[in-house]
């Protein structure tokens, strides 16, 4: 009888706070996974201070995270093997006869649903189970989607707070209404470092039927923090079905004459420059990692699914990134994971400004300068994902709308990979169709010197998506095609490349010429510059560029550096053409016939301009029209 286990396992003062939600289904739910994984108590926490208090306090209490020098600032580690998101043992539960693509991680519902039941069976002994409700998206507006996670970590509890809505009240006012996301999360037993100890039985398992997903045996926030990559996937599916769309995306403001404000949505690969782009100089973040698109009023509107950052920390300095550095060294709340803590209290990571400390605590337990790993490789002074969590609040360029339940109307979408030879720095599409298929559904990443393997390797990873998709890949793409139905303003495409190199292998643009390619991207929204048809787009012409260089770098852009950065090379366009097609024929089993057709069409305007003016154009020369 759920109603039996909820008041003997919650006490009175807990199960009084659980009852305000008025719904049966909420309640067998938690009764269930109480049940299942025995925790030893059990704290339900609301949106009151007072509870979230509690969460922080419990973090440090069981030794997840420690207090740092400044005030407010914690640490915590993960495993030196749970690092990083687990692609391998992240599944998504397919009932017997359905199928997805081979690039997506799928297995058997029924034999994993068993599995994790056993694998989660007591696995709370002696532990707190926290129940956290939240809203993903701002409260009280139609982007709203509530979730319930239940975590036996309090760093997990802790840094949901710092990232997500408070959704208690929200899940009071729905009642039996809400259509809820729900998270069972068990960091497993811990070792003497209080990170997860049972890797082997690791598991991300995500049940599309029941909008369940369940994570156990890792604290790793990719793997565990329910509301972000976790519900994403469910918000995929559940999107797909209704008309709207979850995307891997930044969003930004950005500021145009007479103080127009114009926003745009980014997807970018990690470490191609999406944390750059959120937090572009005099422009305004609206989020950093993930959006929900929907269509109101004929028009396109995104919020933040989240309201903190998760963000990689690696390479933050005082002179690249003034903003991030001075939230991280005030008072403000924020999680360190994985980076070196000194005997001080003080903390590092690689490329953070001054020396590297001799010594201290790192993801690897006691380490010194030099220290090796079992397989003789010297350890980082921080791991290359280390991270740090913060409420967007402490940020300067916080952009006003962050909060509004209608969200921002999106006039751009941006899609950009790591890609050395091919895209131009900027470029907009035709139409939706065409940016949606030759940018967004072709994007590729060189691989970099932070993954494994080998570097200036292309992986394919359509709209940076790829790793969250919880349907076909077809049936993704499609979703993103039929979105513009019905619009009456579509917003714009543009495929962005920060790291086009010459011959040399040098980088042909400055970090800060980017600053340059948004505020055109601005005006082209806003109908206010023209651009020169080219076979993959239109792209900016000279002048507008250089006044623009002008005004916002104070830099002469000379039309030298125009040429050899927006020449168009035929020759590489048309062998991304080739790749892309071929992953779609041989490797998706459900691409739409019109990705074809755009990829032809693209290929044979192209050949002809190959035919006219050879395999590397110069943009000036392109003269001729639609
Ligand atoms: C990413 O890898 O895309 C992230 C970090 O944003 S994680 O939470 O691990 O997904
Ligand atoms: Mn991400």
């Amino acid at each position: 009888m759920p109603s039996n286990i909820l008041n003997g396992r919650l006490g009175s003062e807990q199960y009084k706070k659980l009852m305000r939600i008025d719904n049966p289904v909420l309640h067998e739910f938690i009764a269930k996974y109480i049940d299942h994984c025995a925790p030893e108590s059990v704290f339900v926490c609301t949106d009151e201070e007072e509870d979230i208090n509690y969460i922080r306090e419990a973090a440090i209490r069981n030794g997840e995270e420690t207090k740092l020098a400044i005030e407010n600032h914690t640490i915590h580690f993960d495993n030196y093997h749970d690092q990083a998101r687990d692609k391998e043992n992240t599944k998504i539960l397919l009932t017997k006869g359905l199928s997805l693509d081979k690039a997506i991680n799928t297995a058997p519902r029924e034999e994993c649903i068993s599995e994790i039941h056993e694998i989660m069976k007591n696995i709370m002994k002696g532990k707190e189970l926290y129940i956290r409700f939240f809203s993903l998206g701002p409260t009280n507006s139609s982007f709203s989607q509530p979730v319930i996670q239940l975590t036996d970590s309090a760093y997990v509890a802790h840094s949901d707070d710092l990232l997500y809505r408070q959704g208690f009240e929200e899940f009071v006012r729905q009642g039996r209404n809400a259509r809820f996301f729900k998270i069972v999360h068990s960091a497993g037993e811990l070792d003497e470092r209080n990170t997860s100890k049972n890797l082997d039985k690791r598991r991300v398992y995500i049940d599309l039927e029941e909008n369940i997903v369940y994570s156990a045996n890792t604290q790793y926030g990719g793997n565990t923090i329910g509301l972000k990559k976790l519900s994403m996937r469910l918000a995929i599916n559940r999107g797909a079905k209704e008309g709207w769309l979850t995307e891997h995306m930044l969003i930004v403001g950005v500021h145009g004459p007479n103080e127009r404000v114009t926003y745009f949505t980014g997807a970018f690969p990690s470490l191609c420059g999406k944390t750059s782009t959120a937090m572009l100089d005099n422009e305004t973040i609206v989020g950093d990692d993930i959006a929900y698109l929907r269509k109101k009023d004929g028009r396109v509107r995104a919020v933040n699914v989240e309201k903190g950052v998760f963000g990689i920390i690696m390479g933050i300095n005082s002179q690249d990134d003034p903003i991030i550095w001075e939230a991280l060294h005030s008072p403000a709340e924020i999680i360190f994971s994985n980076v070196l803590m000194t005997a001080e209290g003080g903390v590092h990571w690689i490329g953070k400004d001054g020396d590297i400390p001799e010594k201290g605590i790192n993801h690897s337990g006691e380490w010194r300068k030099g220290k090796k790993d079992e397989r003789g490789n010297e350890i980082p002074v921080s791991h290359r994902n280390a991270r740090f969590t913060i409420e967007l609040k402490n940020f300067g360029n916080l952009d006003p709308t962050l909060h509004d339940p209608k969200g921002v109307e999106v006039g751009g979408i941006v899609y950009g990979g790591r890609d050395s030879d091919t895209w131009v720095p900027i470029k907009e599409a035709f139409d939706w169709t065409h940016g949606i298929i030759a940018y967004g559904a072709s994007l590729e990443s060189e691989t970099t010197a932070a993954t494994l393997g080998k570097e200036g390797v292309r992986k394919f990873n359509p709209m940076s998506n790829l790793d969250f998709l919880s349907i076909s890949i077809g049936n993704y793409i499609n979703a993103n095609l039929d979105f513009a139905k019905g619009l009456e303003k579509v917003p714009r495409i543009f495929a962005v490349n920060y790291f086009l190199k010459d011959k040399n292998g040098n980088f042909l643009n400055s970090r800060d010429d980017k600053k340059v390619w948004y505020k055109w991207a601005e005006l082209r929204v806003n109908k206010d510059v023209d651009a020169i048809y080219a076979p993959m787009g239109r792209i900016p012409k000279y002048e507008d560029l250089k006044k623009l260089f002008k005004e916002v770098l104070d830099k002469n852009f000379t039309i030298e550096e125009y040429n050899e950065q927006f020449k168009i090379r035929v020759k590489e366009n048309l062998a991304k053409i080739n790749r892309i097609e071929e992953i779609y024929k041989t490797q998706v089993m459900d691409a739409p016939r019109v990705l074809f057709d755009v990829l032809e069409k693209q290929r044979k305007r192209l050949l002809k301009a190959k035919e006219k003016y050879g395999n590397y154009i110069k943009p000036e020369e392109l003269t001729y029209k639609p």
